[in-house]
């Protein structure tokens, strides 16, 4: 694990390799081959407006507790996905559910992100 490196790039390659783990395992459990593209997946981005680092997130729980991922300013979120933004690491604090594309988060969760929940709706 290389997750106590508080860079960016530390933080958007640990959610790849997570990334990667569930495609695999959804593969092996359904028997057949589900592949999603990166455009319908949620993304988070480093700054407003979809921009700066990126980070594409499978359904699942983080909680990174790095000052890197308070950083996140921007989300896309495709059909049938639902993002949870938490202000506290462990799904505590306040928190922001977003349901489509938002191109800011607004002051109140700007660069305060400390845990997120994916989900299908
Ligand atoms: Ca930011």
């Amino acid at each position: 694990m290389e997750a106590e490196e508080p860079t960016y790039v530390a933080f958007f390659g640990v959610m790849g390799a997570t990334s990667a783990m569930v495609f695999s395992a959804l593969d092996a459990e359904g028997g057949t081959t589900k592949t999603l593209s990166e455009t319908q997946m949620p993304t988070v981005y480093a700054d407003a407006g979809y921009k700066g680092e990126s980070g594409i997130l499978n359904e699942g729980e983080f909680s990174l507790e790095s000052e890197v991922l308070k950083g996140i300013s921007s989300v896309k979120i495709p059909d049938g996905w639902k993002v949870t933004l938490y202000t506290a690491p462990g799904f505590q604090g306040e928190a922001l559910t977003l349901t489509s594309d938002t191109d800011y988060v607004g002051d109140s969760f700007n660069d305060r992100t400390a845990s997120l929940k994916v989900q299908r709706t």
